[in-house]
């Protein structure tokens, strides 16, 4: 093997340098700033992915601070429900609002890729970092959580089937240990079944599962 020439070797470590150069600015872009300007005394828990979280926020265009969205004016002032880390809101949002305890208040600077990017979106100009004002006012789990859909939905089709829901009520069983008649099984499926799947095709879809309840309120 024979060593490259010189200018070669020092134009191949230009663009080695060059391309360290840009990793390092790309993973700078796409850093959120964060401030947290209300934390409660007492934090009961904190909010993390597939969470149903309800939370108040108000979006700013970071140039000028003007407001483009108000969650406090829209559908009457009520908190959104959405499913954290699932991408129900821009990528930054689902980031920032990650580890947050119920009553906590946060300042986030989010840059325009992890928000709505090179084009913009309605009132949302190209290229535009957002500030937003977040307030997380509940945390909901709970087995109607998307992440409670994902677990039991094992072949990942998007809909739960009786296969499905068995399997889930069987290992569900066998944490608590405790004895049951086996009947109770097949009555808790039956009855799970009559109770959500609506439209009688023998699957529970996401929306029948219900996954969105809260969006109405
Ligand atoms: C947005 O940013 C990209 C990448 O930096 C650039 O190529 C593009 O021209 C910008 N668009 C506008 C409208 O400024
Ligand atoms: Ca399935």
């Amino acid at each position: 093997m024979t060593m490259p020439s010189c200018p070669v070797f020092i134009l191949l470590l230009q663009v080695l340098l060059l391309l360290l150069g840009r990793i390092h600015c790309e993973n700078e872009e796409e850093k959120i700033k964060m401030e947290v300007t209300h934390l409660p005394s007492v934090c009961t828990q904190k909010s993390k992915r597939g969470d149903l979280v309800n939370a108040h926020y108000d979006g700013y265009l970071a140039k000028d601070l003007s407001k483009f969205y108000c969650s406090r004016s829209e559908k009457d002032g009520h908190p959104k429900w959405f499913v954290l880390g699932v991408g129900q809101v821009i990528k930054g949002l689902d980031i920032a609002l990650m580890d947050m305890c119920p009553g906590e208040k946060r300042k986030v600077i989010i840059p325009p890729s992890l928000a709505y990017g090179e084009t913009g979106y309605d009132k949302i100009p190209p290229n535009a970092t957002l500030m937003f004002e977040i307030e997380l006012l509940g945390i909901s789990k709970g087995p109607r959580s998307l992440e409670a859909f994902l677990q039991i939905d094992l072949d990942n089709d998007k809909f739960l089937s009786k296969d499905e829901i068995s399997h889930y009520l069987t290992e569900e069983f066998k944490k608590d240990g405790k004895q049951r008649d086996p009947s109770m099984h097949g009555r808790i499926l039956t009855d799970i079944f009559q109770k959500n799947d609506h439209d009688s095709d023998g699957l529970i879809s996401v929306r029948e599962y219900n996954v969105y309840r809260h969006d109405e309120l």
